[in-house]
């Protein structure tokens, strides 16, 4: 298979300044007609990257050229000996409806979109289809499509003589084909504006299918609130008159940042209480947001090649986790965060499939769309801002957008910035962006009664690794839970002390707010208890009621430790409903996997089950008392406490329900009848859905026939059926993927189905294999239309190292039967092999 390596990185042999596109739709046969103006900036041959599409006309200054003047290969146009400055025009055609992988220009329910990160503008028309061309883009559309949108700012349309209508689209700013997007449907818009702090009117729509108007608020105030925090928090405005979203339902991943159009899945922006959960409410905003933030970082200061992703998607993820603490609770939020990273992040550093935030060679570049570049990637500007502190960090981005801004640029440019904004030599500091693993972190301390001094030490250790630079932001408790230090600690070596003077013996709280990602060792159970119960960090109080729940689960220890902690969270439950919620909830089952050596997902269950029960046992009165207290009354609200009341009363319904409880199921059934909102009814059916009972058949078969019409609310109807824990699973949902209203074509509904089958842990590892073979079939039947989410769904089988001999095998020969299918993608190959080879 054939690499990219960062290594050889070369600038691109032509520019291209300007490029003007024209596009006649059709669904099987849509002529593009492009002109690009091009400047050489290095010796060598023109060489464009293509798909094959057909020529139709081409000529260099308006003179035809001779077919001995040019070459074209499946994936390329070379012209040998072209001038040093001319235009280049070149006429192909493409087939929309053809186009399965959805990359490119593809037809989704009679409307055209495009996805073109980052390498499917080479499959509209040929370009030298890399960031490093930034080029101002003029795209004229014509059709009979009511809608009809692309980058930038639009004339006026113009009616044609033979009924079709055309539009031209301008857009001001230089930016690389990545970024380019076009939309033509009939799409009806829901409008609104915004006016910059500066005074520029900007309006706002987002287009959806005729019917879908009603669902589009939330996602729109979500809009204005991005576009007013980026400039309150970082000074940043939005830079044309109009931004656009467009949804669509078929995509091959959230949501892209196109110049000016944004294209999203339908999931993160259609939401109505009835339909959707407050969980997609907060999707929704975090990935609106995302994506308007991108205007600035991506957009206007853009990648130089594909190894510096995680300069835009690193640094976006880190705004828009900050934007979304800011609208409710920071600590619930960067729970959050850290719950998602240590489930994606830490357990891809530990696979087969690690690599460094920054990669230095990849064989698809879509599959480097992962955990370790957003989510990693987030965390390295987080601890740079933890750093150099805020003020500096804000100066760095300000320094950053000075330099920078209109070009393709490095993680290095970035980080000097910082460098350069706040004095502060980051040198060591950068091995984060360029070797993979997490680092151990483990404390010790000592503590000298008689001059008062205690004695942290901190060593870290990351396989064979040089020490990298921690950020250890803690604080230090005396034993009436009051503070009496706090500091940030910068660990640079293997090992370090750090000294504190005239202090009683404290117990330490480390990683505030998780300021590294690292697995932190050495704290007592008793010091973990303490810290649940007394930290004035909530951070490290969620923690540690975590890590102290995980190993009474691990060596199946005596629960009453935890009864009681989960007893006194609920006490105080009142005071902060969403993180009550979170501290509830015991330690996921992927979590326990990924702290031993040889997960035993059975055990692991089993475990887990038994504490809950253990727990519902103890409480139950105040668990019930607390579901009940916590019906809500009077219209639904979005907002934090709002959505922190549900969360504690489903987490609540959860343990009464516990083991197939008979109060419990009644309660559950209740709920789910009542139809509140579908965050209570699908946290009332996920319940049941674990539970053996008429009720769970009864609610199913009624959601399936409520919202059978509703694309997004039938996905959640096949994903709550993936991951019940019930002992039969993997043959439902092997009926599920032969149902009528299962689609391969959808990658939602595949998403829906085969991705949250293969994050049921329990089932997926069942001993038989069958969970194994399952997934490797919906693969399999996929690769050949939509390689992209193909080879993502494959990565979960990367973990054949991680459980017993017996399933390993299993896994490893799932595998090796998609490697030696015949005609696998060169995406799907690529996990495939570096699974079997981890
Ligand atoms: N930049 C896009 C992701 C593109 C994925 C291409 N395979 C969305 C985002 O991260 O904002
Ligand atoms: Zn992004």
């Amino acid at each position: 298979m054939h690499e990219t390596r960062l290594a050889d990185y070369r600038l691109p042999t032509f520019l291209v300044d300007r490029v003007a596109l024209e596009f006649d739709l059709d669904e099987t046969a849509t002529t593009v007609r492009s002109r690009l103006h091009l400047r050489r900036n290095g010796p060598g041959p023109l060489r464009l990257d293509g798909a094959g599409q057909p020529i139709g006309a081409i000529a260099i200054d308006g003179e035809a050229l001779g077919a001995n003047r040019y070459e074209v290969t499946e994936d390329s146009l070379t012209i040998a000996d072209p001038p040093d400055a001319f235009t280049l025009d070149i006429e192909t055609t493409i087939n929309p409806r053809e186009n399965t992988e959805l990359s490119g220009l593809y037809l989704s329910n009679g409307a055209f979109f495009t996805q073109c990160e980052a390498e499917g503008f080479r499959r509209i028309t040929y370009f030298p289809d890399r960031p490093d061309v930034m080029a101002r883009f003029e795209v004229t559309i014509t059709s009979r499509q009511p809608a009809m949108l692309s980058n930038g700012n639009p004339g006026a349309p113009e009616e044609l003589a033979d009924g079709r209508r055309r539009v031209v689209w301008t857009d001001p700013h230089p930016k690389p084909s990545y970024l380019f997007a076009l939309v033509a449907g009939d799409l009806v818009a829901v409008t609104d504006s915004f006016t910059t702090r500066s005074g520029r009117p900007v309006a706002l729509g987002i287009y959806v299918r005729r019917g879908d108007e009603g669902s589009c608020g939330h996602a729109m105030a979500s809009l204005k609130k991005a576009m007013a925090w980026d400039e309150g928090v970082f000074g940043l405005e939005y830079d044309l008159d109009v931004f656009n979203i467009a949804a669509v339902s078929d995509f091959n991943m959230g949501a892209m940042e196109n110049k000016g159009l944004n294209v999203f899945n339908t999931k993160y922006v259609l939401a109505r209480p009835d339909t959707a959960t407050d969980g997609d409410y907060e999707g929704i905003e975090s990935v609106i947001a995302h994506e308007y933030f991108h205007n600035w970082t991506g957009d206007r200061v853009t990648c130089r090649d594909w190894f510096q992703l995680s300069l835009k998607e690193g640094l976006t993820v880190y705004r828009d986790q900050e934007f979304s603490m800011d609208q409710g609770s920071r600590a619930v939020k960067r729970i959050a965060d850290v719950r998602a990273l240590r489930a994606a992040q830490f357990r891809e550093d530990a696979g087969p499939l690690a690599h460094p935030v920054q990669p230095d060679h990849y064989v698809a570049i879509d599959n480097f769309y992962t955990a370790t570049v957003y989510n990693k990637g987030a965390e390295v500007i987080r601890m740079m801002a933890t750093l150099i502190g805020r003020p500096a960090f804000r100066r760095g981005m300000d320094l950053y957008f000075q330099r920078h801004d209109n070009q393709a640029v490095t993680i290095e440019d970035f980080v000097r910035c910082m460098e350069d904004a706040s004095g502060t030599d980051l040198t060591r500091f950068r091995l984060w962006y360029h070797q993979a693993g997490t680092p151990e972190l483990t404390a010790s301390e000592a503590y000298d009664t008689e001059a008062r001094r205690y004695t942290l030490t901190l060593r870290q250790r990351n396989a064979d690794r040089p020490a990298q630079v921690i950020p250890v932001a803690m604080g230090l408790l005396a034993p009436d839970g009051a503070e009496i230090a706090t500091r940030l600690l910068t660990l640079t070596e293997a090992e370090q002390h750090f000294d504190f003077t005239d202090v009683p013996r404290p117990v330490p709280s480390l990683l505030r707010g998780f300021s590294a990602p690292v697995r932190l060792r050495g704290i007592s159970e008793a010091q973990l208890r303490f810290l649940a119960a007394h930290d004035t960090d909530p951070f490290v109080r969620w923690e540690s009621g975590q890590q102290y729940a995980t190993g009474v689960l691990l060596a199946r220890g005596p629960t009453d430790g935890v009864i009681e902690a989960m007893a006194a969270t609920l006490a105080r439950a009142d005071d902060d409903p969403a993180f009550a919620a979170e501290a509830l909830a015991l330690p996921s089952e992927a979590f326990l996997f990924d702290q031993m050596e040889v997960a035993d997902v059975d055990a692991i269950h089993a475990a887990r089950q038994a504490a809950r029960i253990a727990i519902a046992a103890a409480l139950r009165p105040t668990l019930r008392a607390t579901y009940q207290r916590l019906t809500d009354t009077g219209s639904y609200r979005i907002d934090g406490l709002s959505i922190g009341r549900r969360a504690l009363r489903n987490v609540c319904l959860a343990y009464l329900a516990v083991d197939g409880d008979a109060e419990g199921v009644r309660l559950a059934k209740a709920q789910f009848d009542a139809v509140e909102s579908m965050t209570d009814v699908l946290a009332a059916l996920s319940v049941l859905c674990a539970i053996d009972c008429p009720e769970r058949v009864a609610a199913l078969a009624a959601f399936h026939a409520a919202w059978r019409h509703d694309p997004l609310v039938l996905d959640k109807w096949f994903a709550i059926q993936a991951l019940s824990s019930l002992p039969g699973t993997v043959e439902a949902v092997r009926a599920l993927a032969a149902h009528a209203d299962f689609d391969l074509r959808n990658p939602n509904r595949v998403r829906a189905l085969a991705g949250s089958f293969a994050a049921n842990q329990l089932r997926f590892h069942d001993a038989s294999g069958e969970g194994y073979r399952f997934l490797t079939d919906i693969i399999l039947a996929l690769d050949p239309t939509n390689p992209q989410v193909a080879a993502r769904l494959s990565s979960p089988l990367g973990q054949w190292r991680r459980v017993d001999a017996a399933r390993g095998e299993r896994m490893q020969a799932q595998l090796r039967r998609m490697a030696d299918a015949p005609g696998l993608s060169r995406n799907a190959r690529e996990i495939v092999e570096r699974s079997l080879a981890g």
